[in-house]
């Protein structure tokens, strides 16, 4: 018996967000160390159980966040950031449905707790899905949604008498409904003869695996009582001023003076500018360039922001310096412009995704990841289907790698899940995703969904509103959100500035067929650009290959089919990218795990990398291609450059 989701979450737990809409207060800077700030990351073990009682609410019932999580009964250590999932033998609590519970005790240095002129702020990255937060048994704090920050101020807290330690409890739930995003829905099997009582699995509509846990880091940072809140700035380019507008939100007093300064990459101060809001102008401004776009990519520059208010306590100063990339973005009927250059996306849809680690941020991996970015010359990627931590975003800003920037809209197929409920619940997400990413030059479009039931009647005046939101929020970058629906049918395609488009040709139908891609695929662009007139991106597309399986003439899960399907898109994307076609993005990046299925042998094969990040034949022939590509647009080629592609050695 399917319930609905008002039943699900009454055994799950207790939520209780409610759904009205209103503009985010504050702002989500990134917690950077400055001369006014400190930062202290929690990443490390913490004490863990989950909560395995037939309602899943027994934590709440003898409430384990008023004392140490011991107390209540075992734990086990659990790393941070990580999936809780994939890293012990238990195969229940790889499976697990409902509220686990997290807690780390640490000491607080003597001035955060005795400096009343002392903001502490506890942060956290992501906590997938729905958290509760606790210090020292206090609620603070509430959240939805497992892919964007949250934070509390604990001043108070950790101010309010003799204090050296505090302990944070954290219970998470990772049950969907239709009204999450992603959605999913909680199925109750009540069979006697095959279900144990209260047997209920979770399903979704999306491939792959609901990781859930602390999967970024949760730090505290600390900031005056009067502190910069909030920057936000855009760019534009007049002849070869660079224009840098900004407006600077502070909090915690009313007397406030903000001067600003922006330093060029050797530190040189190339314009200066006073009070919260202004323009800075730069003349001969160095352009933020995509990789393998200019000779010189990814120029960044520092904007220091300093702010001294007049307080009871005294005059105070707060500092923050955010990276800046002068830049603009435009679409136009049949191109994606970047500083009035036409770009070509050339590039990959990635997952946050591991062994062991699960969705669990790592260095390590995302240092391999952009290694392999640049080998192949892809100079872009999606976020699909999720924002992914700000440490990427902040990488590929350095490295002129352009993104996509995606929300967790994916896999919304239910009627119920087009809603009002979820649809304000979408435009919260939306307004939670731009605050925190709006800085990044290397983000040049939104995307609010991944192919959504764009067929449904109610899907018109979702989409509608939620582009125009997205839109309001931030009128800078296009908007769109990636489809599989017929053409004809799409209720959401007349509102997106481009159109992106996921295929699979001679994968999900027309099994082996690879003679039959060509004909799809020009029909498919055709009809589409008929249509609306609007700049296409080959969002998707790929085919599945287990590394090491070999079969020549080729069939299908071997890396020669893979190699060969890929051949048949690249024949018809190089005559319509002489037209309107603007991007190709391979799925996927690498192997990634989905939940076990009879199509799904150990997670979603269609990586040109496997899980370990090792190249399939699909790596060598993409690479190829994506350095000729680079070549042929080059904005200024040089022989250094093609000499590096033979080596396997390149710039930047
Ligand atoms: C697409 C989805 C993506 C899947 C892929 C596949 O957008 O999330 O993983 O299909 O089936 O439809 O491999």
């Amino acid at each position: 018996m399917l319930r609905g989701s008002a039943g699900a979450w009454a055994v799950l737990g207790p939520l209780l967000w409610g759904c009205g809409l209103a503009l985010l207060q504050g702002g989500m800077l990134y917690p950077r160390e400055s001369r006014s700030r400190e930062r202290k990351e929690l990443d490390g073990l913490w004490s863990f159980r989950a909560d395995f009682s037939d309602n899943r609410r027994q934590g709440f019932e003898q409430q384990w966040y008023r004392a140490p999580l011991r107390e209540s009964g075992p734990t086990l250590d659990m790393p941070v950031p990580s999936s809780f999932n994939d890293v012990g033998q238990d195969g229940q609590l790889r499976s697990f449905v409902g509220w686990v519970w997290y807690e780390r005790e640490i000491t607080l240095p003597q001035r955060w707790t005795e400096d009343l002129g002392t903001r502490v702020v506890l942060r956290i990255g992501s906590a997938h899905y729905y958290a509760i937060v606790w210090v020292n048994g206090v609620h603070v704090v509430e959240h939805e949604g497992g892919h964007l920050p949250f934070e509390a101020d604990i001043s108070k807290l950790v101010q309010s008498g003799p204090l050296s330690s505090c302990r944070i409890t954290i219970a998470i739930n990772n049950t969907l409904s239709p009204h999450t995003l992603p959605p999913g829905t909680i199925l109750y099997k009540t069979d006697p003869s095959m279900y144990p009582k209260g047997y209920f699995v979770q399903n979704t509509k999306f491939d792959f695996f609901n990781y859930a846990g602390l999967h970024r880091s949760v730090v505290l940072y600390t900031t005056p009582t009067t502190y910069i809140d909030d920057i936000t700035v855009t760019t534009d380019v007049d002849q070869d001023i660079g224009l840098v507008n900004y407006q600077i939100i502070i909090q915690g007093s009313d007397h406030f003076q903000v001067d600003v300064s922006l330093l060029d990459e050797e530190g040189k101060v190339v314009a200066k500018g006073a009070g919260a809001e202004g323009q800075l102008q730069v003349p001969s401004a160095h352009l933020w360039w995509p990789y393998l776009m200019h000779e010189h990519p990814a120029y960044l520059y520092s904007l220091e922001v300093k702010m001294m208010a007049q307080t009871a306590v005294g005059p105070v100063s707060d500092f923050y310096t955010l990276p800046v990339g002068i830049r603009t973005v435009a679409v136009t009927e049949s191109q994606f412009l970047i500083n009035g250059k036409p770009f070509y996306f050339r590039g990959v849809n990635k997952h946050e995704d591991s062994d062991i680690r699960g969705k669990g941020f790592d260095w390590p991996l995302l240092v391999k990841d952009f290694n392999l970015l640049r080998w192949l010359g892809a100079n872009a990627f999606r976020t699909s289907h999720y924002p992914y931590a700000e440490e990427v975003l902040q990488l590929c800003d350095r490295y002129g790698i352009v993104v996509i920037d995606e929300s967790p809209g994916v896999g919304i197929a239910l009627v119920e899940s087009f809603s009002n409920v979820s649809l304000q619940h979408h435009l919260e997400v939306m307004e939670e995703m731009i605050r925190r990413d709006k800085n990044h030059p290397a983000v040049v479009m939104w995307s609010v969904a991944n192919e959504p039931a764009s067929f449904l009647k109610p899907a018109g005046y979702y989409f509608k509103t939620l582009i125009a939101h997205t839109k309001a929020l931030d009128p800078s970058r296009p908007v769109t959100f990636v489809t599989n629906t017929n053409y004809e049918a799409d209720l959401g395609a007349p509102y997106v500035d481009v159109i992106c488009v996921n295929s699979y040709y001679s994968w999900y139908h027309d099994y082996g067929h690879m003679e039959v891609i060509q004909l799809q695929l020009a029909t498919q662009f055709e009809n589409w650009y008929k249509a609306y007139q609007k700049p296409m991106i080959q969002s998707e597309y790929g085919a599945d290959a287990i590394e090491g399986f070999h079969e020549d003439p080729p069939l299908m899960f071997s890396e020669e089919y893979q190699k060969g399907l890929l051949k048949q898109y690249h024949v018809v994307l190089d005559q319509k990218r002489k037209e309107y076609v603007v991007g190709e993005l391979i799925w996927n990046f690498a192997d990634f795990m989905t939940n076990q299925s009879p199509v799904r042998m150990i997670g979603n094969r269609k990586g040109i990398f496997t899980r370990q990040r090792q190249p399939k034949s699909a790596a060598f022939l993409l690479r190829e291609r994506y350095w000729k590509l680079a070549n042929e647009t080059r904005y200024q080629r040089s022989a250094v450059t093609s000499q590096c592609v033979g080596s396997g050695l390149f710039t930047v």
